[in-house]
């Protein structure tokens, strides 16, 4: 961050400068008085620059800045590029909308209207998330993650593009994969992704529930879980199948979809597309926010710590809580009052070309305070850097196009802001 190329801070610095050199020189020839009244007069000026660049910190350049890239989308949730070569993005709505974006342009149908089904009521209901099959271009599939009506259950669905016409995908097409009953209207949170192992992982918030146990570390419950589900077989019935290896198979009562536990609300995660290292990022209560990180390959049979650990602090470790060295710990966490945040929004690897000093760093930031971080891991040390603070966003996630570049999404103003050089 250079501090100097804020106008500002280099007039002040320059003013402070001026009165120091008039004080040497005056005080030859000045009375006392006059000469004390100078030094404070420096003090003064030296302890007022000092507040303005401390309280002025986070908005000083770093390097970075966000453009509007869409506008003109309905509470965007989410956005995706289909591995297809066509340049396009499919955007997910809260309300059950699944548009199109093409050179840069909202079309006017969309793909998918799921808004009649959608429960978007409820402060973190709606649809979530759109993940492409790996084989997308041959044969049209995509998955989403959305809370249904009457009863806010959870759907996991696969979709299909028409062959047809490319910017549509027929109601008709849906296969339900997986519904999870939910005790709450919160923390419904949830992300697809493919692994490097091509299963697909979904991270399944705890559902608000207010009990103990927690469900999110009762492995007979989907609740609070990573799970791991083999879709390679689409006409498997149900449409998925247990990998052989998921860790939990062979636990009487467990539920073998899951392969990780203690996850409070999971927004997102990433694979990273070069090494395969899986960055999670999980929303915290009322204090901390926090990054979870795993080696590729590694993270199976996992437990994230909720609700015995918030972040790093302790939450509610009841004397029957498993010892604390059982746990996976964030490599990161964040305080809520050190940095006015909220809710952590996850995140990609950045492996997209026009940024290059950014490459294989996770990029992440908070819904409320608008800060965006790059994080990196030197050993098992995270390394975290302030990338910018997007003021007037409310950034329900990031996204990544074709090339690998990342963009902000703007629930609140129904936008995509790409990240770029300043
Ligand atoms: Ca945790």
């Amino acid at each position: 961050m250079d501090i100097l190329a804020d106008p500002r801070i280099k007039y002040i610095l320059i003013a402070v400068a001026a009165i120091a050199a008039i004080a040497i020189v005056a005080t030859r020839f000045l009375p006392r008085k006059a000469r004390i009244g100078l030094y404070l007069l420096l003090i003064l000026g030296a302890g007022g620059t000092w507040a303005y660049i401390t309280l002025n910190r986070d908005y000083l350049p770093s390097g970075y800045a966000i453009e509007a890239a869409v506008t003109g989308l309905n509470q965007p949730t989410y956005a995706a590029a289909p591995p297809d070569g066509s340049g396009r993005l499919f955007v997910t709505g809260r309300t059950g909308l699944v548009q199109v974006v093409e050179d840069g342009d909202v079309l006017e149908t969309p793909l998918l209207d799921l808004t009649d089904v959608v429960a978007s009521d409820g402060g973190e209901q709606g649809l979530l998330t759109l993940v492409f099959h790996p084989d997308f271009q041959d044969n049209g599939f995509f998955y989403l993650y959305y809370t249904a009506l009457p009863d806010f259950r959870t759907v996991l669905s696969r979709f299909q593009v028409s062959e047809s016409d490319p910017n549509l995908a027929p109601r008709e097409s849906e296969t339900v994969l997986l519904e999870i009953p939910q005790p709450n209207t919160h923390h419904n949170g949830g992300h697809l992704a493919f692994g490097p192992d091509g299963y697909l992982y979904l991270s399944v918030g705890d559902g608000g529930d207010e009990g103990w146990p927690s469900t999110a570390q009762d492995p007979a419950n989907l609740l609070g879980a990573m799970l791991r589900l083999d879709v390679s077989q689409p006409a498997a019935d149900p449409p998925y199948t247990i990998p052989a290896d998921n860790p939990f198979v062979d636990d009487a009562g467990a539920r073998p979809e899951i392969w990780a536990v203690g996850l409070r609300n999971p927004w997102r995660f990433d694979f990273d597309p070069l090494s395969g290292d899986l960055y999670l990022t999980d929303v915290g209560a009322q204090k901390r926010e926090e990054v979870n990180y795993q080696p590729a390959g590694q993270g199976a049979r996992a437990n994230y710590g909720w609700k015995f650990y918030e972040g790093t602090a302790d939450f509610n470790v009841s004397e029957d809580a498993p010892d604390k060295s059982t746990f996976t710990f964030p490599v990161y966490d964040y305080d809520h009052l050190a940095l006015g945040g909220c809710s952590i929004t996850g995140g990609f690897v950045y492996r997209g070309q026009a940024l290059p000093e950014l490459d294989g760093k996770f990029i992440f930031g908070d819904f409320c305070s608008g800060f965006v971080w790059s994080l990196e891991m030197d050993g098992d040390q995270a390394r975290v850097d302030r990338l910018l603070r997007a003021e007037n966003v409310r950034l329900a996630s990031f996204a990544k196009d074709a090339a690998g570049e990342l963009y902000l999404v703007n629930l609140g103003g129904g936008a995509l802001y790409k990240l770029v050089a300043d």
